[in-house]
């Protein structure tokens, strides 16, 4: 089971390498690290036992983190509508990569966090609103699909871990708040 123990800081080396693409059929390695990544964001979300094992709360996770070079990523974004326990978009993510994106950009209005960040840095992640994203899933099934706002946000997220890239890479150093205009800011 993975849990905070596992999970790389930043200064680490791994966390600024390119990681290297996974190949097909998957090992029985490459799988179960994705079923364990999804494993731990699955805790990290249920209450009992995020406090249990004192994990972070989490909606995606890369294999860097956990000092894996492969481009592998696990995400669970949990329904907007409280109503519904159905996630907004839940997968293992194998070398994905995102084909086009829109020309809108967005960010969290709350900024991002890290789980292999520390500490709070402060200010918005500009980054694309819409993206259109293809992978392969555990079974080695290619996937295309389209994600919008909070989903794409985590995904680009995620995706930057596989390339060596941490969020506040993206900050203005200067003002960490300005936004150009027509940049949508997710609440
Ligand atoms: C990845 C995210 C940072 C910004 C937005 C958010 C949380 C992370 C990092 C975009 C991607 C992890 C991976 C949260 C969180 C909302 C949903 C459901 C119930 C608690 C949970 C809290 F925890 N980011 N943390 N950061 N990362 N929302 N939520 N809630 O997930 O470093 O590379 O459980
Ligand atoms: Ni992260």
């Amino acid at each position: 089971m993975i849990t905070m123990d596992d999970i790389i800081r930043e200064g680490r080396p791994t966390l600024r390498k390119v990681a290297e693409e996974v190949t097909f059929p998957l090992s029985d390695e490459d799988k179960k690290l994705g079923k364990e990544m999804m494993e731990f964001l699955e805790n990290s979300q249920d209450p009992q036992k995020a406090e249990e094992l004192q994990l972070r709360g989490g909606v995606g996770l890369a294999a860097p983190q956990v000092d894996v070079g492969k481009r592998i990523t696990a995400v669970l974004v949990p329904s907007m509508d409280p109503d519904s326990d159905e996630p907004e978009f839940k997968d293992v993510l194998y070398n994905p990569k995102i084909l086009s994106h829109s020309v809108q950009q967005a960010c969290m209005g709350e900024g991002e966090g890290c789980l292999s960040v520390d500490r709070d840095v402060a200010g918005y992640v500009v980054r694309q609103a819409r993206i259109t994203l293809r992978y392969y899933n555990a079974e080695g099934e290619k996937k295309k699909i389209r994600l919008k706002n909070y989903p794409a946000v985590v995904v680009q997220h995620e995706l930057d871990h596989l390339n060596g890239v941490l969020f506040y890479d993206h900050i203005n150093e200067d003002n960490p708040f300005a936004l150009n205009e027509g940049v949508l800011v997710i609440e």
